[in-house]
């Protein structure tokens, strides 16, 4: 019985850790979501680089701290001393450890970041077989818009698909530019390893780039009310041909007509879905 009980715990834990892996230092963290962009690897080398050098600080410090506890304690023949540690010894030795850190950690990041920054995510992609995308997302939904046969946003013949739903062609660069409809939100993509915010007044930019086809998680980043936690989106990376397919299949219609609203529901916690939005793309100097 006891048996019985011990095992389907083993098993429970089993399948509930299945994720965790452990790392070489011995600290345990659950997978990222897989990596299907071109460019997340340098995120991922970041935080990688940030873990591996922090977890050995910490460890050096914990396994001093244990080093000095058991070498002062008091015991037979000694007594433990009280030391303010104020001595110019010891503030040297202090500055010295900080400026370690700062160095090799603050310093490092902060290079590794700005290289990937000039290299990838603000080095935007130009030429044709860039798909330009615009993202509009409100209280609690993503709105997308793709400029349609003739290159441009803002008119007649944009692709506006249904909500929260987005597609792109894998192996290409796709540059997107995100306003909001009413508050704050933040355009994440994990398996991208991107992030833009939304911003009332603002039209900002980013871009990445798809190695796989699949179906991936948009999320919203930015606790934007009520609703925050449901505010989630689908991104379909698919061949340049299903992508087409896709477009050609949500192009307005000649003959859509106003008539076709009255049957459009409206969710209760929604916002209404604005008919009218896109803006002229904002070139990129
Ligand atoms: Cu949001």
């Amino acid at each position: 019985m006891v048996k019985n009980t011990m095992k389907i715990w083993l098993k429970k834990i089993k399948s509930k850790t299945k994720n965790i892996t452990w790392t070489a230092w011995g600290i345990w963290y659950i997978d990222p979501p897989k990596d299907v962009s071109l460019d997340g690897y340098r995120i991922d080398n970041v935080i990688q680089y940030t873990d591996t050098v922090i977890t050995i600080y910490f460890s050096i410090v914990i396994l001093a701290l244990i080093f000095f506890i058991f070498k002062y304690r008091t015991r037979p023949g000694h007594t433990a001393v009280y030391d303010k540690g104020d001595t110019k010894k010891h503030v040297l030795a202090t500055i010295a450890m900080g400026l370690l850190v700062f160095f090799s950690i603050d310093t490092v990041i902060e290079a590794m970041s700005f290289r990937d920054l000039k290299e990838a995510f603000w080095n935007f992609p130009k030429g044709k077989n860039v798909v330009k995308v615009e993202v509009m997302p409100q209280q609690f939904a993503w709105n997308f818009r793709y400029p349609g046969s003739d290159g441009k946003f803002n008119t007649e013949d944009d692709v506006v698909p249904a909500q929260n739903l987005m597609h792109v062609p894998v192996n290409t660069p796709i540059l997107i530019q995100i306003a909001p409809f009413d508050v704050i939100h933040s355009f994440y993509i994990p398996n991208f390893r991107v992030k833009q915010d939304a911003t009332p007044g603002m039209v900002n930019a980013m871009w990445f780039q798809a190695t796989e086809t699949g179906k991936f998680e948009i999320a919203c980043a930015e606790l934007c009310g009520n609703g925050h936690y449901r505010m989630k989106g689908y991104l379909t990376v698919e061949s340049q041909e299903a992508f087409e397919k896709w477009l050609a299949d949500n192009a307005p219609q000649e003959d859509d007509d106003d008539w076709d609203d009255w049957d459009t529901e409206v969710d209760e916690d929604n916002r209404e879905i604005p008919k009218e939005w896109g803006w002229t793309w904002k070139e990129i100097q």
